[in-house]
């Protein structure tokens, strides 16, 4: 079936979130907690592999600090803790901005304009979304780049966050789409594990903190998409075609999907 829509990943993927955005963010909300927990940039790796920031405090305490499990208040803490997570985390994208990643915006215009269809399909609380498009994606893009996603499947409007398929499904359905309609643009292997087991085919863009894990499904695994005055390298899968200056726009994804296929 011919490509009709783009399914993008949020962090990591549309930008580099993680490191030094929603890290600083869970550590300035157990400082505010009076707590004397810090996550450092190779625990917070570590850490990555558990999706959802709850999720991630939860394996955290289980870990580190299994003595808080014994308290009736664990729940009701978490999750305190975590709405002061995502205030901060918002707080530090209103204050500046994380970039998007290379050729991310060129990739998302090109898409717009040969009418691909475009969701968001993440883990991630739906209010880190829309502060991450307003404040990395509207300044380069435009306000109306917001309303190019049809739709935002984001956070616990789905029971099993990635590497879980419920979060790929919901958004197929929600659209209306068939699964080989669809490509997954994502960066981590919970991410390719979750869209292939929607059979979603998928591209990766690595970053730091998931170069050296395990794609084994997706279609083609990137740097990046890589612009004009710092090309990508292609690292593994189907060979996908550049353009002039040498970067991964639309046509390559578009054979990514056929090659997926
Ligand atoms: C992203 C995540 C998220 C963020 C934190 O995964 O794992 O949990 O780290 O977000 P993906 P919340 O890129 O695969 O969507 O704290 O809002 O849960
Ligand atoms: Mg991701």
């Amino acid at each position: 079936m011919a490509l009709q829509a783009l399914l993008w990943d949020v962090d990591g993927t549309l930008a580099d979130t993680e490191r030094d955005g929603h890290r600083p963010a869970f550590n300035a909300a157990f400082a505010e907690a009076g707590l004397d927990w810090s996550w450092s940039v190779e625990r917070y790796g570590e850490l990555l592999r558990v999706t959802g920031g709850k999720e991630r405090i939860l394996t955290f305490l289980r870990e580190d600090h299994p003595e808080w499990l014994e308290r009736p208040d664990l729940d009701t803490t978490i999750r305190a803790l975590h709405a002061a997570k995502t205030r901060h985390y918002v707080a530090l994208l209103e204050g500046g901005g994380i970039p998007l990643r290379p050729g991310v915006a060129e990739v998302l215009r090109e898409g717009r304009e040969a009418g691909l269809r475009m969701a968001i399909v993440t883990t991630t609380t739906p209010a880190n979304v829309d502060a991450l498009l307003r404040a990395s994606l509207a300044p380069v893009l435009g306000e109306a780049a917001i309303g190019w996603f049809e739709c935002i499947a984001a956070g616990d409007v789905v029971p099993a966050k990635k590497p879980a398929s419920d979060i790929y499904h919901h958004a197929l359905a929600q659209m209306g789409l068939p699964a080989d309609a669809a490509l997954a643009l994502e960066d981590s292997d919970n991410g390719v594990r979750a869209a292939r087991g929607a059979g979603v085919a998928t591209v990766v863009t690595v970053n730091p903190y998931t170069a050296a894990q395990d794609f084994t499904g997706a279609v083609a695994v990137l740097e990046s998409f890589g612009a004009p005055d710092a090309p990508a390298r292609q690292l593994s899968g189907t060979p996908l075609p550049r353009d002039g200056a040498g970067c991964f726009r639309l046509p390559a994804l578009r054979a990514a999907h056929a090659a997926g296929q």
